[in-house]
């Protein structure tokens, strides 16, 4: 993917919760594209073979909708399910492992949370940076120190990547983090855990759109 699609893409990063009340990956896959996600990663912390037909189909979603479909950590199932890329943190496989099993067209995400682990990761083999928390979140029980917009953007300013901002964003913070200079904005329980999540990612949508673009 060029760089401008890969912007494009980046611009509103849905991330799957496998345990909402209510509301299942899948479903929230289907109201986030609806809404106008350009990018969806399917984040499974306990995945096993009996998630694999709900991945599947949500592989048939992204590819009708466009948006490219990232799974997150886990490089086997990435290529059982020709998804376009994965996303790996600190203590996942190393970047390099995940460029070498998926090749040079898949987009490989990296998660980096202070300028020194910025300047220790490998990035040549990466395509984006995901950094956060930006704010507090509630939903990774191991997230790292809250970063705010200043945290962020810190990273912007030495990321020769684009960058994700991720960690308690909602339709109301997400503007700061664009004008802070990342390239996107990943939710999680702004969609998934919503009383309404069509309208919240609607309302994310919209603030992803109004952005100055890159
Ligand atoms: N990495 C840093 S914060 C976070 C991850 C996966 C969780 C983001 O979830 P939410 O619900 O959008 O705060
Ligand atoms: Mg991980």
């Amino acid at each position: 993917m060029n760089r401008q699609n890969l912007l494009k893409a980046l611009r509103f990063y849905f991330i799957t919760d496998d345990s909402a009340p209510g509301c299942t990956p899948l479903e929230q896959t289907r109201i986030a594209l609806l809404a106008g996600a350009t990018i969806v990663q399917y984040r499974n912390k306990s995945f096993s073979e009996d998630h694999l037909a709900e991945v599947v189909r949500i592989r048939e979603l992204c590819r009708e909708r466009g948006a490219p479909l990232i799974i997150n950590d886990n490089i086997p199932l990435a290529r059982r399910v020709a998804a376009d890329g994965v996303h790996v943190g600190q203590d996942d496989a190393a970047p390099a492992v995940a460029r070498q099993a998926l090749g040079d067209n898949a987009i490989v995400g990296v998660s980096v949370s202070t300028p020194e682990e910025l300047v220790r990761t490998d990035l040549p083999p990466c395509d984006y940076i995901g950094t956060g928390p930006v704010f507090p979140t509630g939903t990774k029980v191991d997230a790292k120190a809250v970063r705010r917009l200043a945290g962020l953007r810190e990273i912007v300013g030495i990321s020769p990547l684009p960058v994700v901002a991720i960690g308690g964003i909602t339709a109301d913070n997400a503007p700061g983090c664009f004008t802070a200079g990342a390239a996107g904005v990943a939710v999680i329980s702004f969609v998934s855990r919503a009383a309404d999540p069509l309208a919240n990612a609607r309302r994310l949508a919209a603030a992803c759109s109004a952005a100055r673009r890159p």
